[in-house]
This record gives structure tokens, sequence and C-alpha cells, in this order.
């Protein structure tokens, strides 16, 4: 398939939403054990994140670093942005709650349709993938049934679809496959064998390089983490050209690349 096409089938993105991390981002959530992330080079990383979706075409709006939530820079868990409405959520982690109140005037900038999840119902929408009009929706440690029953309900009523997905292994489902339109699927670990997936193309993301499966196709791009040259290759032979971004510091916090801005 030619570039052409591709651009063509696959979703504009015109906007994202990026928030400045914090000096308190040390202290944000993780299972990694890399050591605590290098503030200086946090925010260095954050900037050339920025530039790459603007590279992408994106309009970027940039929200002032919040010290109260460590984990704040990782926008994308407290919203869901579809074409018709955004879903802000109520994530699973107690530290992260509070995050949605901050997300939510900024967003209503942009969408007239805002829903919300509400406890007990959690979602954080790292565990959402939209695939055009359907969206996988994992059960994680952070999103739990009644979250996903919730989002899955909204979604219905803008006439999208929702499939379910459990996963054990992972902090959230996109930590692990990532949809970069035109059935392609990156893929790793438990998310290689699951039936919901059989139908795409999977691409097989080496273990080693486990952390490049959560790249994020923006408009002609993929932008994918950098220092991963397995995943790159694999990328590019399937036709995509890609723009590497350091994330590293991130990555000390469980976090990747789409957790850090929401696209719309
Ligand atoms: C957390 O544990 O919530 C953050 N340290 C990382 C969030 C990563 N978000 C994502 O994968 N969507």
């Amino acid at each position: 398939m030619d570039e052409f096409t591709k651009e063509m089938k696959h979703r504009k993105f015109t906007k994202a939403i990026v928030r400045i991390p914090g000096m308190s981002l040390v202290n944000g959530l993780t299972t990694a054990s890399l050591g605590e992330p290098d503030y200086t080079k946090a925010l260095f990383q954050h900037e050339k994140y920025i530039k790459a979706l603007r590279d992408c075409g994106l309009e970027v709006t940039i929200l002032e670093a919040d010290e109260k939530y460590p984990d704040s820079c990782f926008v994308e868990d407290v919203a869901l942005c579809t074409s018709k409405c955004t879903v802000i959520t109520n994530p699973g982690a107690g530290s992260r709650k509070g995050e949605t109140e901050s997300i939510t005037p900024v967003l209503r900038q942009f969408f007239t349709d805002i829903e919300f999840i509400r406890e007990p119902a959690t979602v954080e929408a790292g565990d959402i993938m939209m695939v055009d009009d359907l969206f996988f929706i994992g059960i994680s440690e952070r999103t739990n049934m009644k979250g996903a029953i919730e989002v899955a309900g909204i979604l219905g009523k803008y006439g999208f679809t929702s499939s379910i997905v459990e996963l054990k292994e992972v902090l959230h489902l996109k930590t692990g496959v990532a949809y970069l339109g035109e059935n392609n699927l990156l893929a790793c670990g438990e998310f290689l064998q699951k039936d919901v997936f059989k139908n795409f193309n999977l691409i097989e993301i080496p273990e080693e390089e486990s952390y490049a499966a959560n790249c994020i196709r923006v408009n002609d791009f993929v932008m994918i983490p950098a220092g991963y040259p397995k995943t790159s290759k694999l990328i590019r032979a399937a036709g995509y050209k890609i723009l590497e971004v350091d994330v590293s510091e991130f990555r000390k916090l469980d976090g990747g690349l789409s957790c850090l801005s929401l696209r719309f």
C-alpha cells in the first residue's frame, strides 16, 4: 500500500495536549527498577516529544506542570478523545484520581460532548486502543470491569463498538499493543496469542524490545521510542516513516510514548 492510501485511511489528528512534567515526577508510580528519572533530562526529552508531535502536523496545547500530581505528565490516562466525544476517566491509581479535575476544562475547549466515568468504575485510557471505529478496552489493575463496561456503553451511544481484553502481565493495554493502521498491529508478550487480535496483521515485537511496543501512529508517521533498532526495522519494513524520540526518563516510571499526549 502506498503512503497516499495509508494517509487517507487513517484518522487524521490535528491537535495534541501535553503536560509539562513537574519536579515531583521523581515520585511517580513505578514498577520498573531503572532508578529515579533525571528531571532535567526528562524536561529536555519532553520538549523533543512536543517537537515530534508538531513535526507530525499537530497543534500542541502545552499545560503547566502540576506538582500535586507526580504522574500528571502522563495525560493519556485521564481522558479518551474520540472523533465525536471525550470521556474523562477515573484513574484506578489513587494518587492519580485528582488529575481529571484540571484536564476537564481544557477538554471543554475542544469537545462539546463530554462524558465522565465515576466510582466505583475505574478506567485509565492507556487501557483503551482505538482501531478506527472499534475500541479495545483492557481490564487491568487500573481499569476494572465496571469501568470497561461503562466506557463501552458511552462509546456505543456515539456509534462506536468495543471489545474487552483482559491483561495480566503489563500495566496498560497499550503498554503491549499499538495499532498502526492498515490492519497492522504491533504486539508483544501476552498479546501475541489473544484471540481478539487474531485477524490483525501482527507485527511481533521481540521480548528484549517490549518497551517499544508502545508506539503511536500520528498522521504520516509512527513515533517510536529511540534505542530499539529491531522494532524500528520492523516498522519501516511495514512501509511506515518513523520519528524516534528518546523517552528513557519516562520509561523509568512505566510511561511510554503514547502516555505523554492526548491526540485528536
Ligand atoms: C503510572 O503508573 O500511572 C505512571 N507512572 C505511568 C503511566 C503510564 N501510562 C500509560 O501507559 N498510558
